[in-house]
This record gives C-alpha cells, sequence and structure tokens, in this order.
C-alpha cells in the first residue's frame, strides 16, 4: 500500500506538503550533521540560512535511498553547491567538517544549553554568553533559583502572572525549577494518560468536548518534548473562553503548576502578529495527578502541555496547523497559497480574494479542498 501510495508522490517537488517523510530516514546520520549546521546558524541569528539547511534538511528526508554519490542528490531541492559539497563529504568521510566543529566549539554548546530553557532564545542566549554564562548551573545561579526536587508545592502564581501573552522572567524562572524535569523525554503511553487526564477535567467544566493529540507524537515520535492537545466542541461558539476555564480547573486540581503563556480569543484582525494568535491556547507545565501510575523513583514529573482550542468550524484545520512538523506546515502554507490563492493556518482557511472561509468537515477534506493528496501525520516529519 505505502508503495503504491509512494507512485503519486514525486520527492523532488519544492514542496515538503507534496511528499512523504518518515520519521526516520535512510539518510539519518547526514541529517543530524546537517541539523548541527541549521542549529548554528539559528544560535547566531542567521534566519535565511536556517531556512536554507531546514529546506535541504527536509529534501534529503523525503529521498527514499541510503545517499552514496553526490549526483544523487543534485536533481533534489534546495541541495545548492554548498550544501552538495557537504553532502560528499559526509559520503566521503561520515562527517561534515563543519558540523564538528560546531558540535565541539564552546560557544556552540553553551549556546544551545542557554536555549534549551523555554524562554531563552538566541538573541538573550548570547547577551548571557556575554556575561559569561555557560550552562543551566550558570543560569540558576544567574537567576538565583534552587531546582525544585520534592515539590510537593505548586507554583503560586497569582491571576496577573497570566495575562495574555505575557512572558517574562518569572517564566524563566519556573522553567529553571522545573528543568530537569521537562527535559525529561515522555514516551506515548504517558502522553496518553495525560491527554485523558485532562479531558477528564474537561468534561466537568464542558460536558461534549473532542479532541486530538497533536504534535511530534502523532507524527509517530516514540518519545516527545511535551503534549499538544487540540480541542473542540460541536456546537459553535460553546468553545469560547473554554481554555481559561480548563486551566483554572488544573490549577485548582493542582495538575497545572506553571502557566507560561495564556492567549484568549481574539477577533481576527488585520495587525495580529502572528497566524497563531487567534485560537484560545495554554502553554502550561503539568504533572498527573497522584492516583496514576507514571512515577519516576516515587516523584511525579513535571511535563509540558501544550492546551489548544479551536472553534468546531476550523478544528481540523487547527489539528494539522498543530501535527507539524515545522517544515511541512510552512509548504502547506506556502502551497495553498501559490496553487489555490487561499490563507492556510491553524486558524482556518480564507480566499485572499474576498476573506471568505473555506470550511472543511474533515482532515481529508482539507487536503482535497487544498488539491494535495493525503499524507498520515507519520509521513509528515519534513
Ligand atoms: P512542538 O510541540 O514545539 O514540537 P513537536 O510536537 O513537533 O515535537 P516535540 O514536542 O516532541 O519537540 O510543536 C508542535 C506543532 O505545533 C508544531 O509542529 C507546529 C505547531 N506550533 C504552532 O502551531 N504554534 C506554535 O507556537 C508552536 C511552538 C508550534
Ligand atoms: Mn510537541
Ligand atoms: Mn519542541
Ligand atoms: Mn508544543
Amino acid at each position: 500500500d505505502l508503495e503504491r501510495a509512494k507512485d503519486k508522490f514525486d520527492n523532488s517537488s519544492r514542496y515538503a506538503c507534496t511528499r512523504l517523510c518518515p520519521l526516520v530516514c535512510p539518510n539519518q546520520g547526514l541529517v543530524e550533521e546537517l541539523r548541527v549546521m541549521k542549529q548554528a546558524r539559528e544560535l547566531e541569528g542567521e534566519p535565511r540560512s536556517v531556512l536554507a539547511y531546514s529546506r535541504a534538511i527536509a529534501a534529503i528526508k523525503s529521498f527514499p535511498h541510503r545517499i552514496t554519490s553526490e549526483r544523487q542528490v543534485t536533481d533534489l531541492p534546495y541541495i545548492g553547491t554548498k550544501i552538495g559539497t557537504m553532502v560528499a563529504d559526509y559520503i566521503r568521510t561520515g562527517h561534515i567538517p563543519e558540523a564538528q566543529a560546531f558540535s565541539t566549539s564552546i560557544r556552540f554548546r553553551a549556546l544551545k544549553e542557554l536555549t534549551s530553557v523555554h524562554g531563552i532564545g538566541p538573541l538573550t542566549a548570547r547577551r548571557l554568553y556575554d556575561l559569561g554564562l555557560r550552562n543551566i548551573t550558570d543560569l540558576r545561579n544567574y537567576y538565583g533559583v534552587n531546582p525544585d526536587n520534592d515539590s510537593q508545592d505548586i507554583e503560586s502564581l497569582t491571576p496577573d502572572d497570566i495575562q495574555d501573552g505575557k512572558e517574562s522572567e518569572v517564566g524563566i524562572k519556573a522553567v529553571l525549577r522545573v528543568y530537569d524535569d521537562i527535559t525529561t523525554l515522555i514516551p506515548r503511553a504517558e502522553v496518553e494518560e495525560i491527554a485523558r487526564c485532562v479531558y477528564a477535567e474537561l468534561c466537568v467544566v464542558q460536558k461534549g468536548c473532542a479532541y486530538t493529540i497533536t504534535g511530534g507524537y502523532r507524527r509517530g515520535k516514540l518519545m516527545s518534548n511535551d503534549v499538544d492537545i487540540v480541542f473542540t466542541h460541536p456546537t459553535p461558539m460553546v468553545d469560547r473562553g473554554l481554555c481559561k476555564k480548563l486551566v483554572e480547573r488544573l490549577r485548582s486540581r493542582r495538575m497545572v503548576s506553571h502557566v507560561m503563556h495564556l492567549s484568549s480569543f481574539r477577533a481576527p484582525s488585520a495587525l495580529r502578529k502572528s497566524q497563531w494568535d487567534t485560537l484560545e491556547k495554554a502553554l502550561t507545565v503539568f504533572r498527573l495527578p497522584p492516583e496514576t501510575k507514571f512515577y519516576d523513583g516515587g516523584k511525579r514529573i513535571h511535563r509540558r502541555v501544550d492546551l489548544i482550542f479551536a472553534p468546531v468550524e476550523v478544528y481540523w484545520c487547527a489539528v494539522i496547523g498543530w501535527t507539524g512538523s515545522t517544515m511541512f506546515e510552512r509548504d502547506l502554507r506556502q502551497w495553498t497559497k501559490d496553487k489555490r490563492g487561499w490563507k492556510f493556518d491553524s486558524t482556518g482557511i480564507v480566499k485572499l480574494s474576498n476573506s471568505e472561509p473555506v470550511l472543511a468537515t474533515s482532515e481529508r477534506h482539507v487536503f482535497e479542498l487544498c488539491g494535495l493528496e493525503w499524507i498520515d501525520p507519520t509521513m509528515r516529519n519534513a
């Protein structure tokens, strides 16, 4: 079946949303080396170069055979002479020299560790690096934070801390306290248990909701960095304000310990800064209640859990938008604009000519409307 499906896809297409892209590809070692190059550019603030590497990596991930000569990749999109040379080096030596240099560089390793804290981006990391900070221990000293190990205590954030779009030093300190926990990968069974548990609490707040676990989990990752859940309610408008109510419920039940970001519903506006702004969402730190079986050495691990609420009319767009991968999403937006003249994002599809919404009744329906062959979530790992 998959073999047949492969014939429908052209792995030299420039749009990642028209290629099959497995989680692990036949050229995974090469991909890992190129990811180091990409991350180095990210950390040094070179977005154009980051995008070039992202595209090349996505193209290589769709190539179904082990690459044994540079000629095999020259027909792939986004592989120019520079990356072509890196591929040739990799074929010859099993490494990309520049990537090896970054991997062992003190600056690269420090910036990588500093940006592994949610809320610290490359710019802040470079500033902290210049102040002499190199690792998590340095950060904890700098911000005056102790790791929180016993932590049956819930971080008390005042209602003022959960305002629209607020991300601050409060957030960084909170993350540093639970850093060891939230950098521990989450197995699939625990992802599912967390979703069940959150849903049970949601049912208390509002009956009849539906949800899909999205993110890397849905793309087939065995271990996830966080849990992403998209919710809706079949009755229009009933979803409105639910996100905040759910978070308050979870806080009162001592399951949500930190709210890193909360945004409530806002009417679509030409002024909105990013496409994600109009869905209600909460980026939280969560712990399963004591009666559940997921313990680590007798202690419940804090997990990052993202809760997203979508109106029923755009639920499937939200599910696709939050399933990823980021490169898949990027090219899906581009494809829909180029081929349909529509704007796609997780808040829905609209015709660019007259702002008319295009409604979809299922995930497959979104693909059909956009003129795309169906791609299983596990093949969206561009
Ligand atoms: P992430 O949770 O950041 O990443 P992931 O689930 O692919 O992998 P992991 O958590 O294991 O590291 O993002 C999930 C998807 O949600 C991502 O593919 C794109 C989308 N997304 C948004 O729509 N808006 C956002 O602000 C972010 C961070 C992600
Ligand atoms: Mn995720
Ligand atoms: Mn992530
Ligand atoms: Mn997430």
